[in-house]
C-alpha cells in the first residue's frame, strides 16, 4: 500500500495537514506544483521519471492514479486532503478520472528536468527488463 493517511490536526477553527520532509514523506522536498481544471475525461502523467520520487496528494476534489512497476499495478482513489501517495522512481504513473474541483499537489524530490521523463510505455517497458 503506497497511501499513508497524515494526521489532521486543527481546532474549531478549521483543519490542518503538515508535511514535513523526512518525517512524513521518504525524500527531501525540492519541487511543489499542483495540476487542476483537467478537463473530463482527460488523463494526466502517463510517464515514469528515471530519477525523480514523487507524493501526491489531492488537495481538493479527487481523481484516481493507477501506478505501474512493469509487472503489477495498482489503482488508488485520493479523495481526501490528508490521503498522500507515494509513486517512486521508475514507476509509471497515471492519473484520470478528476474531479471538476480537483487540485492534485505533487511533492518532488528534484528539480523540473524533462531529459528525466520516460513518456513512451515501450520504452519505459524495456528499460524496466535491464533494470
Ligand atoms: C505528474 C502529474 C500529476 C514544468 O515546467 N515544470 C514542472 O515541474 C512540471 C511538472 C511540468 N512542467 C511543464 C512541462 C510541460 O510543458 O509543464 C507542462 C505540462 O507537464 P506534463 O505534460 O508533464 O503534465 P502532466 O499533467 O501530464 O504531468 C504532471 C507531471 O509532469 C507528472 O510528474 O505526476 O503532473
Amino acid at each position: 500500500m503506497n497511501t499513508k493517511n497524515h494526521n489532521v490536526m486543527g481546532d474549531e477553527r478549521g483543519k490542518l495537514v503538515a508535511i514535513e520532509s523526512g518525517i512524513h514523506i521518504p525524500f527531501e522536498i525540492k519541487r511543489v506544483f499542483y495540476i487542476y481544471g483537467t478537463q473530463p475525461n482527460v488523463p494526466r502523467g502517463q510517464h515514469s521519471h528515471y530519477k525523480t520520487k514523487q507524493y501526491l496528494i489531492a488537495v481538493n476534489g479527487s481523481c484516481k492514479v493507477t501506478l505501474d512497476n512493469g509487472q503489477s499495478k495498482e489503482t488508488y482513489k485520493l479523495n481526501q486532503p490528508y490521503i498522500g501517495l507515494f509513486q517512486d522512481a521508475m514507476v509509471w504513473g497515471t492519473m484520470y478520472d478528476f474531479s471538476a474541483d480537483c487540485v492534485l499537489m505533487v511533492l518532488a524530490d528534484l528539480c523540473y528536468n524533462e531529459a528525466d521523463y520516460i513518456r513512451n510505455y515501450e520504452d519505459f517497458i524495456r528499460i524496466k527488463c535491464n533494470e
